[in-house]
C-alpha cells in the first residue's frame, strides 16, 4: 500500500521540487532510485545513514554506496560544535558543507546532528571561562550560527541530544547547570526561529522500548507541546546489542508518541554483538534491525530510519565497546549481511 506520509517538511518539499520529476513527493517509485532507497520510497519512510566524511572523500565504493542506498544522510561528526567552532568565533563548515552538497547532488535529505549536547564540545566552552549567563548566550549564538549557515538546506535537526539519565531524571550537564531545566524549551524556541522549516528533534539512546527514560521524554515532549514549544519529533537512536535481548515493546513506545501527533524516527540504528560473529548472532542482529523498521512502518508519523554507518569498515562500535562489533548491515567489504536483506524485505512488504 502506498502511504503518503505527513513527515515532509517544507524544506524537503522544496528540495524535491528542485529535483523535478525525478523525485515526486507523493511516494511514487522513482526511476533512478536504487538499493534500499528504491524499496523505501513507496513507504514514505526515508532510509538514511550516518556518513563518515573522511571515508566519503577517500573510499570510492563507500561513496558510491552512500549515494545508491540512502535518501537521507546524517553527518556522523562534522556538524558537532567541536568541529564547526574549534576556537571561539572561528567557524569551519568545510566538511559539513561537503556533505550538504553531496546530499543535494544525490537527491538526499540531510538530518542535522547535533546542536545541544554535553559531548564533543570545543574545549573553550567550559564553566570556568564563562558565567551561566554567558553560556546561555553562547548556546543561543551557536544554534543561530549553525542553523543559520544551513538554513533551508537541513530537513531535520537533532536539537537536543541525550538530555536524560536512565532513571528519567535530567542528565547533569553544563547546560542543565548553567541554564536550568528550561534550556530544552529555550533550545527548541531558538532553533525554530533560526530555521522555521526544519523538523526539530529531541533525540536519545536506550529509549527504544517503554522504560523510565523513554517515559520521561514522552512526558517532556507532551508538556512542551502543550506549552506551545516548537518540538515536532522524537528520535530513537536504536543502538542495540544482541547480548541484551531485543526490546519487545518498540511498537507500543512509538504508538504513544504517534498518538500525540509527534513525529518519530530511528536515528542511529546499529545492532552490535560480542565478537566473533556467527550465523545465529547475525540472524539475531537482522531481527533487531527488522523489528525497529517494522515498528516504524506500522505507525503513521515515523518519518525515517537511519543506520549509524552501513558498513563495519567504519563503525564506531569496536573503538568504544571492546570485543564487540559487526554492528552494521554490511561487512567490511561492503557486502550485505542478513540485516540488509531484512531491511529490504521489510520495506518491500510495506511498500
Ligand atoms: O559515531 C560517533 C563517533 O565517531 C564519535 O567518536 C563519537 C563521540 O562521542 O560520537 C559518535 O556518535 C554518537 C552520536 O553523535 C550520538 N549518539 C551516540 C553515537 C555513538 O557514540
Amino acid at each position: 500500500m502506498n502511504r503518503i506520509r505527513a513527515g515532509l517538511g517544507a524544506a524537503a518539499i522544496a528540495a524535491i521540487t528542485v529535483l523535478g520529476a525525478a523525485a515526486l513527493p507523493n511516494g511514487a517509485a522513482v526511476a533512478g532510485d536504487t538499493g534500499l532507497r528504491s524499496v523505501a520510497r513507496p513507504t514514505g519512510v526515508k532510509i538514511g545513514t550516518a556518513v563518515n566524511m573522511d571515508a566519503l572523500a577517500a573510499d570510492a565504493p563507500y561513496q558510491e554506496a552512500v549515494g545508491r542506498e540512502f535518501n537521507t544522510v546524517t553527518p556522523e561528526n562534522v556538524m558537532k560544535w567541536e568541529v564547526v567552532e574549534p576556537t571561539q568565533g572561528n567557524y569551519n563548515w568545510t566538511q559539513a558543507d561537503q556533505l550538504v552538497d553531496f546530499a543535494r547532488a544525490h537527491g538526499q535529505a540531510v538530518r542535522g546532528h547535533v546542536l545541544v549536547w554535553h559531548s564533543q564540545l570545543p574545549s573553550w566552552i567550559n564553566e570556568t571561562a564563562f558565567t551561566p549567563a554567558q553560556l546561555r548566550d553562547l548556546l543561543r549564538q551557536h544554534i543561530f550560527a549553525e542553523m543559520g549557515h544551513f538554513r533551508g538546506r537541513i530537513w531535520a535537526w537533532d536539537v537536543v541530544n541525550e538530555a536524560f539519565n536512565e532513571d528519567g531524571t535530567l542528565r547533569d550537564t553544563i547546560w542543565l547547570r548553567a541554564l536550568g531545566p528550561g534550556y530544552i524549551a529555550d533550545a527548541f524556541r531558538w532553533a525554530h526561529q533560526a530555521d522555521p522549516s526544519a523538523i526539530l528533534f529531541l533525540n536519545d539512546y536506550n529509549v527504544e522500548g517503554i522504560n523510565a527514560k523513554s517515559t520521561a521524554e514522552y512526558n517532556l515532549v507532551r508538556d512542551l507541546r502543550r506549552q506551545g514549544v516548537p518540538i515536532q519529533a522524537f528520535g530513537i537512536q536504536g543502538h542495540l546489542g544482541i547480548q541484551y535481548g531485543l526490546p519487545g515493546d518498540v511498537l507500543q513506545n512509538l504508538r504513544r508518541f504517534d498518538a500525540l501527533g509527534v513525529k518519530t524516527a530511528f536515528t542511529e540504528v546499529d545492532v552490535r554483538m560480542i565478537l566473533p560473529d556467527d550465523n545465529i548472532k547475525t540472524q539475531a542482529q537482522a531481527e533487531g534491525f527488522g523489528l525497529m523498521l517494522r515498528a516504524c512502518l506500522l505507525v503513521r508519523h515515523c518519518i525515517s530510519y537511519t543506520v549509524w554507518g552501513f558498513t563495519d569498515k567504519y563503525s564506531w562500535v569496536p573503538g568504544v565497546f571492546s570485543g564487540q562489533g559487526a554492528a552494521t548491515p554490511m561487512d567490511e567489504n561492503l557486502q550485505p549481511k542478513p540485516a540488509y536483506e531484512t531491511l529490504k524485505q521489510t520495506f518491500q512488504l510495506a511498500g
